[in-house]
């Protein structure tokens, strides 16, 4: 099993979430809230207004997201659909947990759970140089008050 950190469109609530949970994909099992240890750009791109992590350290805001469990199969489907490696490519982030699954925010963090870990992320370098000057988010929403529309795989000319 292998540990992804999913920060756009792949979270619950959001458009490609159904994408995990589809089992002819393979599987994935939710394992908690985190965030990135660094600060990196995280900016909503192009015309199909995409969720770009851009793989700059150091530089914008740590990024909110969820860590899944994975399969192989859903490692490689999870390739094969972010365009891996031409339009992002698959790195290991460092991240600090905001809740484990089954944990009540009342209750805060047990003991013995590790509030740090390493998962995969689906980040770029290949992007095009004006992404740099994008408005940059700590959390992405698809549906939130920047009303850019994402636009599924599906519809994209
Ligand atoms: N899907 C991946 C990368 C950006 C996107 O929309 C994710 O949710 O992490």
């Amino acid at each position: 099993m292998a540990r992804v950190f999913v920060y756009g469109t792949l979270k619950k609530g959001q458009p490609n979430y159904f994408r995990m949970t589809d089992k002819r994909n393979g599987r994935a099992e939710y394992c908690c809230s985190a965030r990135t240890v660094e600060k990196f750009p995280l900016v909503i791109a192009g015309k199909y207004s995409i969720p770009f992590l851009l793989n700059v350290p150091g530089v914008g805001q740590q990024v909110e997201g969820e860590v899944y469990s994975v399969d192989t199969q859903m490692l490689q489907f999870l390739d094969e659909f972010e365009g891996c490696p031409h339009m992002y490519q698959r790195t290991s982030v460092e991240l600090e947990v905001k809740q484990w699954a089954g944990e009540s925010t009342s209750s805060g963090q047990s003991a013995d759970a590790p509030r740090r870990m390493n998962a995969f992320v689906y980040s770029t370098t290949t992007y095009q140089p004006e992404w740099r000057s994008l408005p940059i988010y700590e959390s992405y929403d698809a549906y939130g008050s920047h009303g850019l529309v994402y636009v599924s795989r599906e519809y994209r000319d």
